[in-house]
């Protein structure tokens, strides 16, 4: 991957900037307007969402350790699912909403239009309600990308109810542990996810999770492939069967801005994920927002968003952040390279997409095909480019605006977190020129510091690097980790104390503009997904063959980073071909298959510190095979243990 950093610059074109929401001119006066009067300026954004209770205050944040508390609108209420398709069916009941495009090209896409949206969702709730879900409680939603999935977040907020997406690719160990975190009452499944043209048995999955769970958790299946199941009556419920019979109306309830819409799951650098919880009101003013402004989507465009809604990208930018906006926002079931390296600009054409938003990891794949597969397509209605996820490379980059936008559409690099809602820095058509892997700008509202790691202290200037943080808070903000606040406190606001710490780092370059240089942290991102090395690491030991592992990323062509383990084994076992290929499967099976390693290295010892501590610098360095510059070793309790790795670098070359 070609990692060196390309700043050409790159203008947006006159038909653009005519056509852009903010202008180069309106972004400054916004951005200041922003910074100096922020509840005047959040109080009129809010303006975007219907309110049920108008709020009178505006923010209540206090970001000192201890005490850190957020939020947003607190006194008004209002209810997501109402203002995501009710107050849309005057106007536009006959619009689609979701185009859904199904795995299998030879299968009809539908065209889901807001009125039977609105009649699903209500049917969906019904369902859902009948199986004793009311206000506050949790759902956990395991399902392929169907519609289905989209009226099961809107049944959940129409209720009231918290739901809890797990992405359809996690193991039932990883379900189950979901389950538990948030004591669901419900999870919602699916008989088959058909998937690149392969099946992956969801319900079964369940059944596995739902053996590790209380009794009492219902389990409520949506007919997809009509593959068999099991079924135990009961606990089992027949979506498609009771949606038939259920009432197409449901009386949204009134929720507070500050009532909890959904808990995410997301890795951190320690441990076991956590539950990133996102409220009401600030979340859903925040991604209708940079729905509308970062892709400069406008009344009638078509709008695809290519990210799973197990991921946070899928639940602000293919479901809330779209239909708050009245938006027709395309759902896609399949995978970039199924039937062929074509389908994404096949999707593209037929349903004549205005903005895409899809991942560095899947751009790359596609540019190693060849640009004939794009080339067959007609994309002349293309007009917004997003990325998001990791950092892009500016071969990517370029191919991306070369290749598919034709040199005249705007590539929006946006960089956010699970944790922050919606889009935190990137450039916007029309208002800002882009360079090759920079999120250059940030959003209204958001005022990022580069910090020095060691002090702590802001470093002024442009030409400069260090950890990015934020200094205030926004919207969109998370508000806490589920069950656990203190945790909360300790991730995001203990080490540089007073701010946000987003666990990336970042370079502000010479003309101010913003480039993320990746996480600080023990946490990789592979193909986009954010992992914990800890996670993996805790797997893999969790194996009787394994007394210790050490997990770092590696610099990988198509997935950005890939999955690097140091094992060492119990002193009775022996590495063998056939180990290592059990070990693989069971860190599949532990987490799933995005954990799966990309290379195993036997390792006799582990780098320790005298105390005991793991020298993760030096086993990155031996992964990127960059032996040169290992820094000091002489702290090592037994420096030898590194000569032997060296020596025996899996996967030399
Ligand atoms: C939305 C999402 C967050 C982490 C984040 C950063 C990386 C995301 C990026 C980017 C460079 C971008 N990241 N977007 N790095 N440029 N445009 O991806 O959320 O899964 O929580 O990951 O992803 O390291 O901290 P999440």
């Amino acid at each position: 991957m070609t990692q060196e950093r390309d700043s050409t610059t790159y203008a947006p074109s006159a038909e653009t900037v005519a056509r852009a929401h903010v202008t180069a001119a309106q972004y400054d006066e916004m951005y200041a307007a922003s910074m100096q009067d922020p509840e005047g300026f959040w109080a009129k954004q809010a303006e975007r969402i219907d309110w049920i209770k108008p709020f009178s205050q505006v923010k209540d944040v206090n970001y000192d350790f201890g005490n850190v508390s957020i939020k947003w609108f607190a006194d008004g209420s209002l209810n997501v699912a109402a203002n995501c398709i009710d107050r849309h069916l005057a106007t536009r009941g006959d619009q689609p909403a979701i185009i859904w495009e199904p795995d299998d090209p030879q299968d009809a896409a539908q065209h889901i239009t807001y009125s039977e949206l609105h009649g699903s969702v209500c049917r969906m709730a019904n369902v859902l309600q009948s199986m004793g879900v009311g206000k506050g409680d949790r759902v956990v939603i395991y399902l392929p990308m169907i519609p289905e999935a989209a009226y099961a977040m809107l049944a959940c907020a129409r209720i009231g109810a918290i739901h809890s997406i797990v992405f359809a690719g996690f193991s039932p160990d990883a379900l189950a542990a979901r389950i538990n975190g948030c004591d669901a009452k419900v999870i919602i499944t699916a008989d088959e996810a058909p998937r690149g043209g392969r099946k992956t048995p969801l319900k079964s999955n369940a059944d596995a999770a739902l053996l590790h769970t209380k009794d009492t958790v219902k389990c409520l299946v949506v007919k997809r492939t009509g593959g068999q199941t099991t079924w135990i009556d009961g606990r089992d419920h027949d979506y498609n069967a009771l949606a038939a019979e259920a009432s197409d109306s449901f009386e949204p309830a009134e929720m507070n801005a500050e009532d909890p819409l959904f808990i995410l799951y997301t890795s951190g650098s320690t441990g076991q994920p956590k539950g990133v919880v996102h409220t009401t009101g600030g979340y859903l003013t925040y991604a209708a927002m940079t729905h509308e402004i970062t892709f400069d989507y406008h009344d009638g465009d078509i709008y695809w968003c290519t990210a799973d809604v197990g991921w946070v990208t899928g639940h602000s930018y293919i479901v809330y952040g779209p239909l708050a906006n009245g938006a027709t926002t395309l759902m896609f079931e399949g995978v970039p390279t199924y039937p062929d390296a074509g389908r994404f600009w096949e999707v593209c054409a037929k349903h004549k997409v205005n903005q895409f938003y899809t991942a560095p990891t899947a751009i790359r794949a596609l540019m190693g095909q060849g640009p004939e597969w794009v080339e067959k397509h007609d994309l002349s209605d293309l007009r917004t480019l997003g990325t998001v996820g990791e950092p892009i490379n500016p071969e990517a980059w370029n191919w991306y605006n070369d290749v598919v936008g034709k040199g005249k559409c705007p590539i929006v690099d946006t960089w956010w977190q699970t944790e922050t809602g919606g889009h935190l820095m990137t450039p916007l058509p029309g208002a800002h020129a882009t360079k090759p892997g920079a999120a250059m700008k940030p959003f209204f509202g958001i005022a990022p510091v580069v910090l020095d790691p060691q002090t702590g202290v802001e470093i002024e200037g442009n030409g400069v690097e260090g950890v990015l943080c934020i200094k205030d808070s926004w919207p969109g903000q998370m508000r806490t980790v589920w069950g656990d606040h203190e945790r909360f406190e300790k991730t995001y606001f203990s080490d540089y104390k007073g701010y946000y710490f987003t666990g990336d780092g970042c370079r502000r370059d010479e003309d101010g503009d913003y480039w993320i240089t990746g996480r600080v942290d023990d946490v990789i991102n592979v193909s986009g997904h954010r992992m914990g090395t800890a996670e993996v690491e805790s797997a893999l030991v969790a194996h009787a063959a394994v007394a210790e592992a050490a997990v770092v990323g590696y610099p990988h062509e198509i997935k950005g980073q890939g999955i690097y383990c140091y094992v060492t084994l119990m002193n009775d076992r022996e590495p063998s071909d056939e180990l290592m290929k059990e070990l693989r499967t069971w860190v599949r099976t532990e987490i799933g298959p995005i954990a799966s390693p990309d290379v195993i290295q036997w390792a006799p010892g582990l780098p320790k510190t005298r105390s005991g501590k793991i020298m993760r610098r030096i086993l990155r360095k031996i992964a990127e095979n960059d032996f040169g510059s290992l820094g000091d070793t002489s702290t090592l309790a037994d420096p030898s243990v590194v000569d032997d790795l060296i020596e025996n670098r899996a996967n030399k070359g």
